[in-house]
């Protein structure tokens, strides 16, 4: 079942902008013309409802997107790089693992068409005609362009039903679905004869709703036993539960409680979803003998189950009819916890102004946009040198550089750039 995978994800670099002057014939010296650096490509997560399973992120884990283009001469940008636009199935939930010790779900995306920006594009770089100005008609300076986004996330696809059907194997859960709605599940006198999650839509009155017969889950699913582990993690999207429990097995009461504290070790919150309680194969004599001491047991746990038999259809409607109106209770589902930012999330840092910091006997100014300057242009000219130095001064101030405690004869960095203050 392909319903889970990691993907590695790289957003495209910005291009660099250009530095360079007009050259026309007989102009010996033509203006800056030199153009910005197109952006980098984003990684788009868009919701399709064609896509049913995530199989293709099986066989292919790493997607990048296109890179900027360099700015060009006559003050053209380069081309933007292509963005990259991954299609999921509804129903995915977008978990942000790059860093492992940290995961963080950024989005749960259910709706179609829903489109995500997973790995922002870098901006493309600034070219020398920005930099022009009353006080220098010849900049030098360009810009590189921001860098990429890169990182590893995890696309989960959860079953979405209303109502969860689970117990133990042999409960006779497929057996439930098949009466209630038109599904045709496989049914067996064996355990395990449900390898994956089957859905069914249960027409009852006005309504319908969609039913999951979950695989068999035994003692110890919630560290891989028997298929149970595989599908614990589908009971977490439906809206309620069917506690099933085969009336004549030995203990139906133990039976009830081995499946809770598999939930409950698997994840907590699945023990507060609510669940229906029913105990089926009533038309069994091993079952009606014991249907007294059943009722006493289950009473002690404060809980009223139903009695069924879905071989024969008995009580199945009674137990359909609570279903409905437990559904039209329970209004919406519970929402998965989402990163604040909600559903577009852009994790771009917040522009702050520059850093300074003192390292030995130069002071360090950090400041993506200066260093991208720097990295841009040519620091072994000097007039380059000139020229950044004013903008970086610019940008600064001389007042915070003097603040943060200069000395005559300290080097101010940015980047690869230094400059003796
Ligand atoms: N007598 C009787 N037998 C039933 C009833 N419900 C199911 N069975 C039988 O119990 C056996 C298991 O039924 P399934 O519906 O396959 O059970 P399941 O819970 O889906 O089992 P797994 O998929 O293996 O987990 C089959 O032989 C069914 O015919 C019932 O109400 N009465
Ligand atoms: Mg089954």
């Amino acid at each position: 079942m392909f319903d889970r995978a990691k993907i590695i994800i790289k957003s495209g670099k910005g291009g660099a902008g250009l530095a360079s002057f007009r050259h026309e014939k007989f102009v010996p010296f033509g203006g800056p013309d030199g153009g910005d650096g197109g952006d980098g490509g984003d990684i788009i997560l868009l919701v399709d409802r064609n896509e049913d399973t995530l199989k293709k992120y099986y066989f292919k884990k790493e997607y990048s997107a296109e890179n900027g283009m360099p700015g060009q001469h006559r003050k053209k940008t380069g081309k933007s790089g292509k963005k990259l636009i991954l299609k999921i199935p509804p129903g995915t939930i977008i978990t942000d693992i790059t860093d492992p010790e940290n995961p963080h779900i950024i989005a749960d995306m259910d709706t179609e068409g829903d489109a995500l920006v997973v790995a922002k594009g870098g901006k493309g770089g600034i070219g020398n005609v920005h930099f022009t100005s009353s006080t220098n008609q010849a900049p030098k300076l360009a810009s590189v362009g921001e860098g990429s986004e890169e990182k590893v996330l995890q696309l989960e696809l959860k079953l979405i039903a209303d109502v969860g059907i689970i117990g133990l194997p042999n409960a006779g859960k497929s057996s439930l679905l098949a009466v209630s709605s038109g599904a045709k599940p496989r049914i067996a006198s064996y355990p395990f004869t449900t390898l994956e999650p089957e859905l069914g839509t249960v027409v009852y009155a006005k309504s319908s709703f969609v039913m999951a017969d979950i695989p068999g889950l035994i003692e110890g699913a919630a560290d891989g036993k028997g298929l149970g582990h595989e599908f614990l993690r589908h009971i977490i999207r439906t809206k309620l539960l069917i506690h099933l429990i085969d009336g004549s097995s030995l203990e139906p009461i133990n039976d009830f409680k081995i499946v809770n504290r598999e939930l409950n070790r698997y994840d907590p919150n699945l023990l507060h979803k609510q669940q229906i309680v029913v105990v089926n194969k009533i038309d069994k004599p091993e079952t009606q003998s014991r249907i007294g001491e059943i009722i006493r047991e289950f009473a002690s746990e404060g809980i009223n189950p139903l009695f069924i038999s879905a071989l024969a259809g008995e009580g199945v409607e009674g137990l359909i009819d609570k279903v409905d109106r437990q559904l039209t209770k329970i209004a919406a589902i519970q929402p998965v916890e989402i990163g604040e930012q909600g559903k577009i999330f852009r994790p771009k840092p917040l522009k702050q102004g520059p850093l300074i910091k003192r390292e030995d006997d130069s002071l360090v100014v950090v400041d993506p946009d200066l260093e991208r300057l720097v990295a841009g242009s040519d620091i072994g000219d000097t007039e380059v040198r000139r020229q950044l130095w004013r903008m970086i001064e610019k940008r600064v101030g001389v007042k915070n550089i003097e603040k943060a405690g200069v000395k005559p004869g300290d080097v101010i960095r940015v980047g690869d750039f230094e400059w003796r203050w």
